[in-house]
């Protein structure tokens, strides 16, 4: 007999059940990377979402394989040796427990910087768990979709007329790039009907502060961004590609022409979820300003003059769900 335990949801956010599910969103702008008109694309779905997906890319299968399954090794560890991973403070182990301020959701994850040396040491009490083998395949995995993500961002640049076009991807390739990597496993929710709660959240409404966010799941579905409408879509799940944010830091380079988009994670009742982010960050002490080349005629910067140290400082101290440029807004 299987015994049914229920779900400790007591303190999770749950969306309400009288809502209608969300439809999928099946006109999800895709960019062919091969393709030589995907610098104009890339810019039309940046203004229109803040985001795409990926194909074509030369992530190789073999890196993004590994990772996973050294992630599924980890996570399907006894907890009490995956805590001795932890605490994610800002870097380890975390479960349910989303950043300093008290936000909480159905996952678990790792969260790496992928510039300062993470000791990795804290996977080597972890059963099955091969401390240099996780750190082997995070720096090849990372490395490849950083390098995807320049290009990304240098495609972007040139199909905005830009010049040089490296302005945004020298901020990912400069060795002090506040990049962060992070592995998050959304258990199967057990028989959540059976306990009449629907719809619980793995990681509330957030938009991401960095650059650019390249996220790769398994085919479990889950993510859902807000469109312009005010209306959340389910973005059908391809583990084949790749899906990509645009980031705070962005929307303020481009003086708000894209828009960093709201996103969501919602627990599957049927499947685990295992998600793979890259945070594409500029160095601490850079300044986050609107391009010259991007302001028109008389245009001024909608926002304060700040450095990603301190909006990196303000948005930590922050809830998950709230609008973290406004204190940067002049007007
Ligand atoms: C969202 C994007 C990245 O996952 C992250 C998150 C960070 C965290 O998990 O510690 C934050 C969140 C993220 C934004 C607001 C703050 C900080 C949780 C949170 C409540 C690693 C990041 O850079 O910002």
């Amino acid at each position: 007999m299987v015994v049914l335990t229920e779900p400790d949801t007591d303190h999770l956010p749950i969306i309400n059940n009288s809502c209608k599910s969300p439809s999928f969103f099946n006109d999800i702008p895709v960019i062919d990377l091969s393709k030589p008109d995907s610098k104009n694309l890339i810019v039309k779905a940046c203004e229109e979402f803040g985001f795409f997906k990926v194909v074509n890319h030369d992530v190789p299968m073999e890196f993004i394989s590994k990772l996973e399954s050294e992630a599924i090794k980890f996570f399907s560890s006894p907890l009490s040796e995956k805590l001795k991973a932890g605490p994610a403070d800002p870097f380890g182990y975390g479960n349910k427990q989303i950043g300093q301020s008290g936000d909480i959701g159905w996952v678990e994850y790792i969260l790496l910087s992928t510039n300062c040396e993470f000791n990795y040491q804290k996977f080597a009490s972890v059963l099955g768990v091969n401390p240099e083998s996780i750190r082997a395949a995070v720096n090849d995995y990372v490395s490849a979709v950083k390098k995807m993500s320049c290009e990304i961002l240098e495609k972007l640049a040139e199909g905005l007329k830009i010049h040089p076009t490296n302005v945004f991807s020298k901020l990912l390739k400069d060795e002090k790039s506040d990049s962060v990597f992070r592995l998050n496993h959304y258990p199967q929710c057990p028989d959540i009907q059976e306990f009449n709660v629907k719809n619980l959240i793995g990681f509330g409404e957030h938009t991401d502060p960095q650059i650019i966010s390249v996220l790769r799941s398994n085919n479990t579905s889950g993510l859902q961004i807000l469109l312009k409408n005010g209306n959340w879509f389910s973005v059908p799940p391809d583990q084949n590609s790749f899906f990509i944010n645009v980031g705070d830091s962005l929307q303020v380079m481009t003086n708000g022409r894209f828009k960093s988009v709201k996103h969501r994670v919602l627990t599957n009742t049927l499947k685990s979820r295992l998600s793979m982010i890259y945070f594409g960050g500029p160095p601490l002490s850079e300044k986050i300003a609107p391009l010259p080349s991007l302001m028109e005629g008389e245009e001024s910067s909608l926002y304060k003059e700040f450095t990603w140290f301190e909006y990196k400082k303000s948005a930590f101290k922050s809830r998950l769900a709230e609008n973290r440029l406004t204190l940067f807004e002049k007007f």
